[in-house]
C-alpha cells in the first residue's frame, strides 16, 4: 500500500541527489577528527548558526543529552515545559546521565515566559535542588508546532544570563520555525548558550543531528558524544545527506506548513474537534475530547483509508506534514477527514 505517513517527519527518506552525494562522500575517521565530510558539515552549522563549532551526532536526543551534560551539575534541576522532549520522550536521559530532575512548567502552546520561568529559579538550599539550566522548545513539538517569537527569547535569555545561568534550545525544527518566523537559525540561536537540531526531520536526511555552541562546549562534548556510543567513524557518508539537507532543504518548509495548515482547516471544521495552538509549521494536534468518536478510533479509521498518525494521548491525534507528503496527499487526507467527522 502507498501510505500518506502523518505520523512524524522523521520517516522521510532521503532524494536521490542525497543518496548521490552519501555514495560520493569523501570520507575519514571521525574519531581523530579526520572525515572531511564531517568537518564541513560541522563548519557549515556553525557557520549558519553563528556559533564558534558544532558536532555531528547520530540523533537529536543525544544533542539534547550532551547539551543538558555541558550545562549541569549532577544534583541540579533543569527548567522546561510541561510538554518538552526532553522530559517525556528521552527515557530520562537527563536523569540517567547527567544526574539532574526536570523542574516542569505549564505554559500556553508551549511557550514559556520569563516571569514563568523566574517564579521556578531556585538557589541552594536545606531542602531545594538549585536551578542548573533553562531549556526552551522551538518549534514545540507536543504543543502543535508553536514557535517562539524572537523577543520572549531574547527577554529569556538576557535574564537567565542575569542569573549566571546556561540556556539550551532543543531545536529539532527550528528550521520550520525560521520559516515560520521569515528569520534566519541565526536570529533564532543568537542568545542562547547551545542549539540541537535535526537533519533527519523536516530537512530529509536520513540520520543526524547537530549540537551548536561554543569552542570550548563542543570540545567537551565530543568526549561526551564518545562517551554515549557515539564516534562514528567513517560517518562523512550520513555527513554528505546533512549538507544537502542544510542546504538545499529549509528553502522548501513553508509548503509543510501550508499543508499543515489544509488539515488544520478541515479538522477545525469537524464537530467536537479542538485544533490546539495556530498552526504556524508543520504539527497539527488536534483533541478529540468533545468529538464522537476517539483520537484511536480516528487513528485506525484513517488508517483503512492509508492515512498514517499517531495519537498522542487517549483524546489527542497529532499529523505532522513533510516532503515526502505531496500536495495530493493532503487533498486525499482532507477528504477522509470530512468523510469521517463531518
Ligand atoms: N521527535 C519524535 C519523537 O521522539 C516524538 C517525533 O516523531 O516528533 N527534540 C524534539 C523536539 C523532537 O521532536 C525529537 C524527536 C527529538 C528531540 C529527538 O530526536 P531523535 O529522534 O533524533 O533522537
Amino acid at each position: 500500500m502507498n501510505w500518506i505517513d502523518l505520523r512524524s517527519d522523521t520517516v522521510t527518506r532521503p532524494s536521490a541527489i542525497m543518496r548521490k552525494a552519501m555514495a560520493e562522500a569523501e570520507v575519514g575517521d571521525d574519531v581523530y577528527g579526520e572525515d572531511p565530510t564531517v568537518n564541513r558539515l560541522e563548519r557549515k552549522a556553525a557557520e549558519l548558526f553563528g556559533k564558534e563549532a558544532a558536532l555531528f551526532l547520530p540523533t537529536g536526543t543525544m544533542g539534547n543529552t550532551i547539551a543538558i551534560k555541558l550545562h549541569t551539575e549532577h544534583g541540579q534541576e533543569v527548567i522546561c515545559e510541561s510538554r518538552a522532549h526532553i522530559l517525556n520522550y528521552e527515557l530520562s536521559m537527563m536523569a540517567w546521565f547527567a544526574g539532574c530532575v526536570a523542574r516542569p512548567i505549564v505554559a500556553d502552546r508551549g511557550l514559556l515566559s520569563w516571569s514563568q520561568i523566574e517564579a521556578e529559579i531556585r538557589p541552594l538550599g536545606p531542602h531545594s535542588a538549585p536551578t542548573g539550566l533553562i531549556e526552551i522548545e522551538n518549534s514545540h513539538n507536543m504543543a502543535g508546532g508553536s514557535v517562539y517569537p524572537l523577543q520572549t527569547i531574547q527577554e529569556i535569555a538576557a535574564v537567565t544570563h542575569s542569573r549566571g545561568l546556561k540556556i539550551h534550545m532543543d531545536g529539532a525544527r527550528i528550521f520550520n520555525a525560521a520559516a515560520s518566523l521569515g528569520c534566519t537559525v541565526r536570529d533564532i540561536a543568537a542568545p542562547v548558550d547551545s542549539v540541537m537540531f535535526c537533519l533527519s526531520k523536516g530537512l530529509g536526511a536520513p540520520v543526524g543531528s547537530m549540537l551548536v555552541g561554543t569552542r570550548q562546549d563542543m570540545d567537551r562534548g565530543r568526549l561526551l558524544r564518545k562517551r554515549l556510543g557515539g564516534g562514528m567513524r567513517q560517518a562523512g557518508i550520513l555527513a554528505a545527506a546533512g549538507l544537502i539537507a542544510l542546504e538545499q532543504m529549509p528553502a522548501r518548509l513553508g509548503e509543510d506548513h501550508a499543508h499543515a495548515r489544509q488539515l488544520a482547516t478541515a479538522l477545525a471544521e469537524c464537530q467536537g474537534v479542538v485544533v490546539e495552538g495556530h498552526v504556524e509549521t508543520n504539527i497539527v494536534i488536534a483533541d478529540f475530547s468533545k468529538s464522537r468518536i476517539s483520537a484511536a478510533q480516528f487513528s485506525k479509521a484513517m488508517q483503512e483509508k492509508g492515512i498514517l498518525l499517531n495519537t498522542i494521548s487517549p483524546t489527542k491525534a497529532r499529523l505532522v506534514t513533510h516532503l515526502d507528503v505531496s500536495a495530493e496527499s493532503i487533498q486525499v487526507a482532507v477528504t477522509a477527514i470530512r468523510q469521517l467527522l463531518f
